[in-house]
C-alpha cells in the first residue's frame, strides 16, 4: 500500500524553460476538461484546493507541477475536448502538451481519465493512440462512478475498454472523487514503482 503523506504544488508552466528542474519520476494526467482531473489531484492527496477546481470547463490551461512525498511529480495537464474552442485555441493546447511529453526525460506514466457514465469520445480514442506512441504505462480511470448504477460497472467496464482497445492487462479502474470509492486501488496503481510500498 502507497500512502500519500504530502503534496506541495511547485509551478505553473506553458513552456520547457518554465519545467521545473526536477529529479524526481513524473505522472501525467490526462482527460477531456471537466473529467476530473483538478478534483482528483485534490482526492489522491487529501487537500481540499491543490488543484483549482471549477464548473467552467477548459479551466486548466497550463502544466501544474505537485511534488508528492517529496519523491515523485504529479503533472496536471491541460484538458481537451470541449466545445467552444477555436482552432487556433486547440493547436496551443496540442503543442503544450506535447512540448511536456518530448521533454520531460522524467516521465513515467500516463493517467487517462474517462468518464465511465459515458462511452469514451473520439478525443479519448486519439489520444489513448497518441500516448501509446510514446511507450509509457498507460494508466485509465474512468472517474464519476457515483454517478453510475451499481448495474452498469461491468457495462462501463466493457465499453471503456472496448472503445479504446485496451489489452486485458491494461489497468483500468473505475473511482469516485465524490464517495472516494477505490481510492486507495487508484492511488496503488498510478504511484507503483515511483513511491515505496508500505505495510
Ligand atoms: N459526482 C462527481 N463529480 C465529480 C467527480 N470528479 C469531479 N467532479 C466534478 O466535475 C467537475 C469538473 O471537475 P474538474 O476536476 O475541475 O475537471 P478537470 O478535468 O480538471 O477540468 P479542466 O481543468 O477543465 O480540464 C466539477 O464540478 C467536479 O466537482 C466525481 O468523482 N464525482
Ligand atoms: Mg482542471
Amino acid at each position: 500500500m502507497i500512502r500519500i503523506k504530502n503534496a506541495e504544488f511547485i509551478t505553473s508552466a506553458v513552456k520547457q524553460n518554465q519545467y521545473p528542474e526536477s529529479v524526481h519520476p513524473e505522472v501525467a494526467f490526462v482527460g477531456r476538461s471537466n473529467v476530473g482531473k483538478s478534483t482528483i489531484i485534490n482526492a489522491l492527496t487529501n487537500r481540499r484546493k491543490l488543484a483549482k477546481v471549477s464548473n467552467t470547463p477548459g479551466r486548466t490551461r497550463l502544466v501544474n507541477f505537485f511534488l508528492i512525498n517529496g519523491q515523485a511529480m504529479l503533472v496536471d495537464l491541460p484538458g481537451y475536448g470541449y466545445a467552444k474552442i477555436s482552432k487556433s485555441d486547440k493547436a496551443a493546447w496540442g503543442k503544450i502538451i506535447e512540448d511536456y511529453i518530448v521533454n520531460s526525460p522524467n516521465l513515467k506514466r500516463f493517467v487517462l481519465l474517462v468518464d465511465s457514465r459515458h462511452k469514451p469520445t473520439q478525443d479519448d480514442i486519439a489520444m489513448m493512440d497518441y500516448l501509446r506512441y510514446y511507450e509509457k504505462d498507460v494508466v485509465v480511470i474512468g472517474t464519476k462512478l457515483d454517478k453510475l448504477k451499481r448495474n452498469d460497472i461491468k457495462k462501463s467496464e466493457k465499453l471503456i475498454r472496448e472503445t479504446l482497445q485496451m489489452e486485458k492487462e491494461e489497468p483500468l479502474y473505475l473511482y469516485s472523487s465524490t464517495s472516494k470509492e477505490n481510492l486507495q486501488q487508484v492511488i496503488d496503481l498510478v504511484f507503483k514503482d515511483l513511491l515505496p510500498e508500505e505495510a
